[in-house]
């Protein structure tokens, strides 16, 4: 935990979207930017994760490759409780985990509700590339696992089993209430994290990346809401609605309570939005909007955020209600951005 408030932080970051903007070719023509690879991620614990995407960018790698790379980092960490090992279980003590992956050929592939394998994204990438089919879910999507020689592991950790027989107490599904409980904890500022859930470290990680030949990439990962019901799946393994890429256009992703993201097709939304002309922060902004609209007595407390890069390369991200941050790495390093939000 202690590495995880060592991060850079930043208010802005421009200078290289201008250079990539020069060498963009006339509107409607396929772009492609040579030479000023991106990666963004949400949440800034997950730096680490585009430190590893990194490695693949950096070096001229494909965008799909890197953000493979980068988000296993996070689905690998026992003290991530909100991806792959360590995450919280749903209301049955059941890890399950949502996961999705987009590559530059609008190519697709998904794993809902799947259960015992640290790497569900390796798994969706695998249902993109060997199967005819987009999504595969809970026991078919471990079925096929198996099948391509992935091993079996315990995912609940001592640390999320102790905190599942807590909330088991009260056994009270509420990401509101939760919300409200953690606002009052940040006041008081006893927590690093400003959302959501009361494991303090909630962060899903959405991923999208431009790589060197202005190709983009996007991967998606979750074990989902803490204590949901047991074979619920959110927007993250969901193509268009935790993630939607357009090598045309630009990369999206979200975080926050999937069901809402779920209703406005909300990472397809941001990359439409771009599409019309909208910077990505704008993009964010308006999926956001359709949120709120659509949450007129209570929107203050879903909390929401996307995120999204361009084909200039330019980025933006965007959340219902404060607090959401998120890590971009360019050849310039790291950076972590706290983004504006809808509420204050
Ligand atoms: C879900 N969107 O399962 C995920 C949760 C999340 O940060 O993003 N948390 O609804």
């Amino acid at each position: 935990m202690i590495n995880r408030r060592k991060f850079i932080r930043a208010s802005a970051f421009t200078g290289f979207a201008s250079l990539v903007g020069s060498k963009l070719k006339a509107a409607g023509e396929p772009v492609t930017v040579k030479g000023q690879p991106i990666v963004i991620s949400t949440w800034k614990p997950n730096v680490k994760a585009n430190k590893a995407a990194w490695e693949i960018l950096g070096s001229g790698g494909r965008a799909l490759d890197a953000v493979v790379q980068g988000v296993q980092v996070p689905e690998a960490d026992p003290e991530d409780m909100s991806v792959g090992y360590g995450g919280l279980p749903d209301r049955d003590g059941k890890v399950t985990l949502d996961s999705c992956v987009m590559d530059e050929f609008g190519q697709c592939g998904s794993v809902m509700a799947i259960e015992n394998i640290m790497h569900p994204v390796l798994v969706a990438r695998l249902v993109m590339e060997k199967t005819p089919h987009v999504q595969l879910v809970g026991a078919g999507a471990l079925q096929f696992a198996l099948s391509q020689g992935f091993k079996e592991e315990n995912l609940l950790t001592e640390q999320s089993e102790k905190a599942w027989r807590e909330w088991l107490k009260k056994s009270k599904y509420d990401p509101m209430e939760t919300l409200h409980e953690m606002d009052k904890l940040i006041q008081k500022q006893q927590v690093p994290y400003p959302w959501p859930v009361p494991d303090l470290n909630h962060d899903t990680i959405g991923m999208v990346a431009m790589d060197t030949n202005g190709n983009l990439g996007g991967a998606c990962t979750t074990s989902g809401m803490a204590y949901k019901m047991h074979g619920r799946v959110g927007d993250s393994p969901i193509i268009g609605a935790g993630l939607f890429v357009d090598n045309e256009i630009g990369a999206a992703s979200s975080t926050g309570v999937g069901e809402e993201v779920v209703k406005i097709c909300g990472s397809h939304v941001v990359v439409e939005a771009m599409r019309h002309g909208m910077s990505p922060l704008e993009a964010c902004k308006e999926a956001v909007r359709r949120i709120v609209k659509n949450n007129s007595k209570n929107a203050k407390d879903v909390q929401v955020a996307f995120l999204a890069v361009n084909k200039k390369g330019e980025h933006g991200g965007f959340s219902v209600a404060p607090g959401f941050n998120y890590c971009v790495t360019t050849k310039k390093g790291t950076i972590v951005i706290d983004t504006k939000s809808w509420f204050s």
